[in-house]
């Protein structure tokens, strides 16, 4: 029945993963995944989430059904989390699977409610989001976002092109820490982004996978969704993830949320979420949506994570800055400042794809073709030697 069926291609960014691992020389480095790594190099079980997991464990829990919506608990303190606590009662909160998840279900509601059925997101953005919308039957447009002779921002660009889109657009906008590039607006840019779009009267989709991660501070991560809510002019929708944040990537911890004019268009909203994810998975997973609510909720676990959460921030700007001081040194005559400027988990360096693949072939360092460097991959034992193998392949 499946002869016709072809061979896909594997993901561009995971599939990264494959290649390190089939490496056996010592010094690989894998610099593809945007997962955190200690400074050993390993995985990270946050203390914060081994505790909030004990504290489940020893509840004896039920494995029940949560309703359609997830749990109650974890929705609501995600949803403070993220939007503070002004507006929650517009607030249509969903949990959803993960960051990932809460696009699609984000997706589905904008096939079926958006008359423009077109999203447009930063160019370049996170490889699976055209996928994600495009399998949702939305058409997917590029706004310009990242200008390649600074390494850093385009925003006369950027505005030009969201302007230019037809009134009332959906607009996907990075809530902090932008994947691949590294590089976020500031608050002065954020506002001048979010005049247009209300100017325009497009709908803002804001995709937050790294609240804490590019300041350290998870409050000062979500200005820019809230002062958009505040505002109350342009439509917000939000998918939240707990992978990076809470490290409980594999557990697929997140939210879907869509922001009403009032408290019983948040009703209405929320009562067209359920119909479409009913069909789509039921229900969602009750354990990692346990874990993350005891964490958000318990009042010694909470300031433990927040601490945590600012540990994994500050260490990779550590690394950043080891990193480019190292170029330096060996003498290179680059401009590597786009490494410390940019913030989060990754940096856009600028090295071509022949040079990626010289780093992977030569020097068994994996990053993917773009260039774009996931920081969390460096640590104090082989920043060195990264540093060299960089200025190997760009000295000439
Ligand atoms: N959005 C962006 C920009 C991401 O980088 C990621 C990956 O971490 C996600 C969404 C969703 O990830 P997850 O589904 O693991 O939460
Ligand atoms: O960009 C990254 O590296 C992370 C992790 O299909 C990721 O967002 C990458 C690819 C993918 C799922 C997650």
């Amino acid at each position: 029945a499946w002869a016709q069926v072809e061979m896909g291609p594997p993901d561009a960014i995971l599939g990264i993963t494959e290649a390190y691992k089939r490496d056996a020389d010592a010094r690989k480095i894998n610099l593809g995944v945007g997962a955190y790594r200690t400074d050993a190099g390993k995985p990270y079980v946050l203390n914060s989430v081994a505790q909030a997991e004990q504290s489940v464990l020893q509840q004896s829990l039920d494995k029940e059904y949560l309703p359609i919506t997830g749990l109650a608990k974890f929705t609501s303190a995600a949803a403070s989390l993220a939007y503070g606590t002004q507006s929650l009662e517009r607030v249509a909160v969903t949990q959803s699977i993960s960051g990932t998840g809460a696009l699609r279900i984000g997706g589905a509601f904008l096939e079926r409610f958006h008359a423009g059925k077109a999203i447009y997101v930063p160019g370049p953005t996170w490889g699976n989001h055209g996928a994600v919308f495009r399998d949702c039957g939305l058409k997917v447009g590029q706004y310009r976002y990242f200008d390649a002779q600074t390494n850093g921002l385009n925003l006369g660009a950027m505005l030009e092109d969201i302007r230019a889109l037809p009134r009332g657009s959906l607009v996907l906008l990075h809530a902090c820490a932008h994947n691949p590039t590294g590089v976020d607006p500031t608050a002065p840019q954020w506002a001048e982004i979010q005049k247009t779009v209300e100017e325009c009267e497009h709908v803002a989709f804001f995709d937050m996978a790294y609240q804490g991660f590019a300041s350290g501070d998870v409050d000062r991560d979500a200005s820019a969704l809230r002062s958009f809510v505040a505002a109350n002019k342009a439509p917000v929708l939000l998918a939240q993830s707990f992978a990076k944040n809470m490290g409980l990537y594999g557990e697929r911890v997140g939210t879907f949320s869509v922001v009403g004019a009032d408290a019983a268009e948040r009703d209405r909203l929320l009562s067209q979420v359920k119909i479409l994810v009913r069909p789509m998975y039921s229900n969602p997973p009750v354990h990692g949506a346990r874990i993350a609510a005891e964490v958000l909720t318990d009042a010694a676990l909470r300031p433990m994570w927040l601490g945590e959460v600012k540990d994994m921030a500050d260490r990779i700007i550590r690394m950043r800055a080891a990193l480019r001081t190292q170029l330096e040194e060996l003498g290179s005559t680059k401009k590597w400042n786009h490494i410390t400027d940019q913030i989060g988990m990754f940096c856009y360096t600028g090295l071509t794809p022949a040079q990626v693949d010289r780093l992977a072939s030569e020097f068994h360092i994996y990053l993917t073709r773009d260039g774009r460097v996931s920081i969390a991959g460096i640590t104090t034992g082989n920043v060195q030697y990264l540093a060299e193998s960089i200025h190997k392949v760009t000295k000439d």
